[in-house]
């Protein structure tokens, strides 16, 4: 098996039919690269009702990247307008739009569609939709996300609320929460982007913490428009502000993250600093977590603590006991009243493609490889099921990096088979048990050095038995590791042979 090329081959073989599972930034950007070396035999099934995903789906207040934009964006379809730093969940939205345009993504794709069984039938796979469709394809790409299905929490009561409540990724728009009394419940990215929105606004603002968080302080900035124009008339630039921001977010955040060092000291002196700010001793104590920074995902932002100086806004680290027609009651017994109730309480994180039935070999199913916990051969294949590629799917890197990066390293992963099939170079390949098995022994090793198990916490890398099902190394590792097939660990298919 080669590596990369580009080149259409000298074959007479029809072009591989493959079916994209996800239309947000992943799926985008494999339709993307696809079309670009020329394919167009692809199709897309989103089951939003358009492209973008995660940002597609949220559009609460105050939405926003907190990665660096330049960080944020694919390399080969670099945009030069990005108005801040850190873009705002609507630009990012209009980014897709735009390349969904370009590059005539919707066209090629079955919206409001979800993908219940992909089967492999010996040399294709058959995708079959809620909408009873099915079709055939020579490859599967998953690309269906992590932070998608909604976490509601089992509060008693949640159901008898006669106010507003909803949860962050289904925002209700036809409520105005201005002026209004507003609970939210939920500390990570979102309960905080939402108290920096809301709170100012809001006659009183409540937030329901379980645990305090780290926050590394930090700031946004607009860009002029003369370094927009930069951009545009030398795209060179480009890659040189998103090495800048890589060498001082990306990398030393990575490094933090799977290895003690001055990057894990470093951060974690920013994060205490920052909450050193708090004046009052009581209040600094409730936001002080019990362990360390980059244990669960670190929250990026400033200006959010001196935000509970204001007479309407409260932090709440009573646990609640039941929601009444009211509001809210605590194990004080307090009942805290409330006209709108937000669920900042986050995703299932360990679901992946599932509910989706994936059948492969001699019948082997997803849900029955996946029993126990999710896993996966170096992030991007399944044992048992060939010509299935996974896109920012289990032990991707996740903590604290830039998700196009690695989404980028797993398409290009995933194209350069799909050129070798092209090129007549396989039929099927699939990684070995023993191979997927080694990588797993591996991961397992490495991930006490991480901060995910050494930082003594709860957090949504952690499989159901308490380990991490991300990618323990950087993202460099995970490049390299995936820049060749290392022939020996797959089962490969090639015409007239039974697999070598
Ligand atoms: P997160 O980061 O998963 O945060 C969810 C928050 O909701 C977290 O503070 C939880 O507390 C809290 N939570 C969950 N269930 C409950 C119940 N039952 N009661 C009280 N509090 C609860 O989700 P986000 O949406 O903020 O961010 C998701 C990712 O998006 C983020 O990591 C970035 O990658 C961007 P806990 O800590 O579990 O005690």
């Amino acid at each position: 098996m080669g590596t990369t090329s580009a080149v259409p081959p000298n074959t007479t073989r029809p072009a591989p039919r493959v079916a994209i599972i996800g239309a947000g930034m992943s799926g985008v950007g494999m339709a993307i690269r696809l079309r670009q070396a020329g394919i167009d035999s692809f199709h897309l099934y989103e089951r939003n009702a358009d492209v973008g995903g995660t940002w597609f789906a949220n559009t609460y207040p105050g939405l926003a990247c907190d990665v660096p934009v330049r960080n944020y964006q694919y390399t080969f379809a670099p945009n030069p307008d990005w108005t801040s730093l850190h873009a705002s969940g609507p630009e990012i939205w209009r980014y897709f739009d735009d390349l969904a345009k370009q590059y005539r993504i919707r066209e090629a794709a079955s919206f409001g569609t979800e993908v219940t069984e992909a089967r492999w039938e010996g040399d294709h796979w058959v995708v079959v939709t809620d909408q009873g469709d099915q079709a055939e394809y020579d490859f599967v790409i998953s690309a269906t996300g992590v932070l998608v299905r909604t976490r509601t929490p089992d509060i008693p009561g949640l159901d008898t609320f006669e106010g507003e409540s909803f949860h962050s990724a289904e925002w209700n728009h036809d409520v105005d929460v201005t002026g209004k009394r507003i609970g939210v419940i939920g500390t990570g990215s979102t309960g905080l982007q939402l108290t920096k929105a809301l709170a100012p606004a809001a006659a009183k603002f409540e937030l329901y913490q379980r645990t305090p968080q780290w926050i590394l302080p930090w700031t946004n900035f607009s860009y002029p428009g003369f370094v927009k124009a930069l951009h545009r008339r030398w795209p060179g630039l480009f890659k040189w502000e998103g090495k800048a921001w890589d060498l001082v977010t990306v990398i030393p955040f990575g490094n933090a993250m799977i290895k003690a060092g001055w990057e894990r000291t470093m951060i974690a002196k920013a994060c205490e600093l920052h909450l050193a700010t708090i004046r009052d001793k009581k209040l600094r104590e409730r936001f002080t977590p019990g362990y360390q920074p980059g244990c669960k995902r670190l929250i990026v932002g400033s200006g959010f603590y001196r935000l509970f100086n204001r007479s309407n806004v409260d932090l709440v680290d009573i646990g609640i006991e039941r929601i009444e027609p009211n509001g809210i009651v605590t194990s004080d017994g307090v009942l805290h009243e409330l006209d709108v109730i937000v669920l900042a309480t986050g995703f299932d994180t360990q679901l992946y493609l599932r509910p989706m039935e994936l059948v492969g070999l001699d019948g082997l199913r997803l849900s029955k490889l996946w029993d126990s916990s999710v896993y996966s051969y170096r992030s991007v294949a399944l044992p048992g099921f060939p010509n299935v590629f996974t896109l920012i799917g289990p032990q991707s890197p996740f903590g604290n990096q830039s998700l196009f990066g690695v989404a980028e390293t797993q398409i290009a992963f995933a194209m350069n088979r799909i050129e070798e099939w092209r090129r007549g170079e396989f039929e099927s390949m699939s990684p070995t048990v023993e191979a997927t098995e080694r990588f797993n022994h591996d991961v397992r090793t490495a991930m006490p050095g991480t901060i995910w198990v050494s930082g003594g916490c709860e957090s949504w890398y952690l499989g159901p038995d308490g380990t991490p099902t991300i990618w323990p190394w950087t993202v460099a590792d995970h490049k390299t590791m995936l820049a060749t097939v290392d022939s020996g660990d797959w089962n490969i298919e090639r015409t007239g042979t039974s697999g070598c």
